[in-house]
């Protein structure tokens, strides 16, 4: 380590920058500062570290990954002194924690908060980034290391006379520090996916009325939240070795045995009693992965899946023609969502269900939202409409690679990462959950690529060498991988974030690499350096 603490990079003001204050960012820094002795310096948008959690502050946010592997895996004390109340985390839980691994790693003394980096170049002939903040500094280092969010740059839906509303508007991932107070009012939620569902449970009681706008209806399963006591967790903590091992060999990555047994080769009897026991234990990946191994790839088995739900749905809802709005038609093939209560919080009196693809929205008002069928008004009216995903951020800041490249331009056919955090024209970039990478639990696969990433830089520093990038035919190789994996699945079939469909005009693209996080590290470990230059 010592060849590494002496290491300085001459006429360089930083050896690295990291951009992103959440799980991924804070990770490097750790990695790269204490641990390889780096001169980091990193930025955040935010006035705190957090990421996701520090935006995403909607009442109701909570993970869908359970707690007790939704965190870090790489510090035994941390994972030993870690604490938490139910099986699943809060949005404020989620936070607190993070603050607390920036306290106890000593993180913060990075960053520069409340800034963005709005230009990256790379400087060709001094192997050197330079980045540029909306603050007017522009600072240089050997590695940039980007952690900008999967799920980040929000979209807001350019319907006609937004900004005439009267009341106050606000999407969920821009939800105000000091709070919203909704107590009595006239509130109007667009969005029905993961955030909708969450913050429509939230918000039901204390509202005088919530009109939800529905485009899509969504197949969600219950999440199954309870007390965790302490005998379970010292449980889980003596077997946190083994716990961890098992994640990170699984596909999805959630603290659960995959199935593999398939649906369509048991009774429609043994089909029922499986989807019924995981309807009670709860969570949405473990009844779409723990359940069945071929609800994601056939439809006949996705079909059970789905039809079951439905009849959950048809159960729960007593208001017949809600039911019938309520209930999806098409595949279960969307990030699956879970939920505490959803289709039961339609049975209550000032709770309304508009079906915007029946009636579509025509315009925002002073007054509220009109919809073909007449005009709803409100005081408060909520985006739950979702992100820009995976690139949104990236096309955001005016990046530039060799030639002057555009990340805009090269991705302007879709996304492309190969091992989904590097990229062909980008020198010593490494991206966490850049394009192409794996779709899990997060924390898990944010880990990998971090530790790969500076493993990278360790070496590269051993080894003497200024720059690391993937050939083309490597990339190419890596996204055919990751589209011929996909298409085994039925996810593209369905419109959602996941290929870019819910932007209008982006490409639809493969955006992730679908063949799971055991095989993605297997997939590095065989990959080495091989598929990139080194110089
Ligand atoms: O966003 P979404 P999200 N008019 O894109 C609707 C993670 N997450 O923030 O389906 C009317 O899924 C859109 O309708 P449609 C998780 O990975 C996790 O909810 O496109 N409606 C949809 O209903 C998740 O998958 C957690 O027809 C419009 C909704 O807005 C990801 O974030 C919690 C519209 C957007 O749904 C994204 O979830 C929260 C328009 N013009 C988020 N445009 C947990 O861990 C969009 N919509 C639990």
């Amino acid at each position: 380590m010592n060849q590494l603490n002496n290491h300085k990079t001459k006429g360089l003001e930083f050896d690295a920058v990291v951009v992103g204050a959440g799980y991924g960012g804070l990770y490097a820094v750790h990695k790269l500062r204490n641990e390889l002795g780096l001169n980091v310096r990193a930025y955040d948008n935010g006035s705190d570290v957090g990421g996701t959690w520090y935006w995403n502050r909607y009442p109701g946010a909570l993970s869908d990954t359970e707690s007790f592997v939704y965190r870090y895996s790489f510090d035994k004390e941390l994972l030993q002194d870690g604490n938490w109340k139910h099986n699943y985390l809060t949005q404020p839980e989620i936070l607190s924690y993070m603050s607390d691994v920036a306290d106890r790693l000593d993180l913060r003394r990075s960053y520069q908060f409340n800034t963005k980096v709005t230009a990256t170049y790379f400087n060709e002939e001094k192997n050197v980034w330079e980045v540029t903040t909306d603050k007017g500094e522009t600072v240089t280092a050997k590695y940039l290391v980007t952690g900008l969010g999967l799920l980040s740059a929000t979209n807001v839906p350019n319907f006609k006379g937004r900004e005439t509303f009267k009341g106050e508007q606000y999407h969920t991932a821009r939800w105000p520090k000091s709070g919203v107070d909704l107590k009595g009012k006239r509130v109007g939620v667009i969005g029905t996916g993961s955030t909708g569902v969450q913050v429509i449970i939230a918000t039901a009681p204390e509202v005088e009325h919530l009109t939800v706008f529905q485009r899509t209806p969504q197949y969600s399963v219950p999440i199954g939240l309870k007390q965790q006591s302490d005998a379970e967790k010292a449980e889980i903590k003596a077997n946190y070795e083994e716990i961890w091992k098992q994640v990170k060999s699984s596909a999805v990555a959630f603290g659960f045995e995959e199935s593999t047994v398939s649906a369509v080769e048991v009774s429609k009897g043994e089909q029922e009693r499986v989807f019924e026991e995981a309807w009670n234990i709860g969570g949405g990946f473990r009844f779409m992965f723990g359940t069945f191994n071929d609800i994601a790839i056939n439809p006949e088995a996705n079909e059970a899946a789905a039809n079951f739900i439905r009849k959950k749905i048809q159960e729960i809802v007593k208001d017949p023609e809600t039911a019938r709005k309520l209930m999806p038609t098409g595949l279960y093939a969307k990030r699956p969502l879970c939920d505490n209560g959803y289709y039961n919080t339609f049975n209550q009196d000032n709770v309304s269900l508009v079906d915007v693809k029946e009636n579509p929205i025509v315009e925002i008002t002073p007054k509220g939202v009109r919809t073909t069928d007449g005009e709803y008004e409100l005081d408060v009216l909520i985006y739950a409409t979702g992100f820009n995903a995976v690139d949104g951020n990236y096309t955001k800041i005016d990046m530039r690679g060799r030639g002057g490249v555009t990340m805009r331009d090269k991705w302007a056919d879709g996304p492309t990462g190969y091992l989904g955090m590097t990229n062909t024209d980008f020198p010593n970039l490494f991206m966490i959950l850049g394009p192409n990478g794996p779709f899990t639990n997060l924390p898990p696969s944010i880990e990998t690529q971090v530790e790969w990433i500076s493993d990278t830089v360790k070496y590269m520093i051993e080894k003497g060498i200024s720059t690391i990038e993937p050939t083309i035919e490597a990339e190419n190789n890596w996204v055919e991988t990751c589209r011929t994996i996909a298409d085994m699945t039925l996810f593209p079939k369905a419109e959602s974030w996941i290929f870019g469909a819910n932007i209008p005009g982006k490409k639809n693209a493969v955006y992730f690499y679908m063949g799971g996080l055991g095989n993605y590290r297997k997939a590095l470990e065989e990959a080495g350096y091989k598929g990139f230059v080194l110089d």
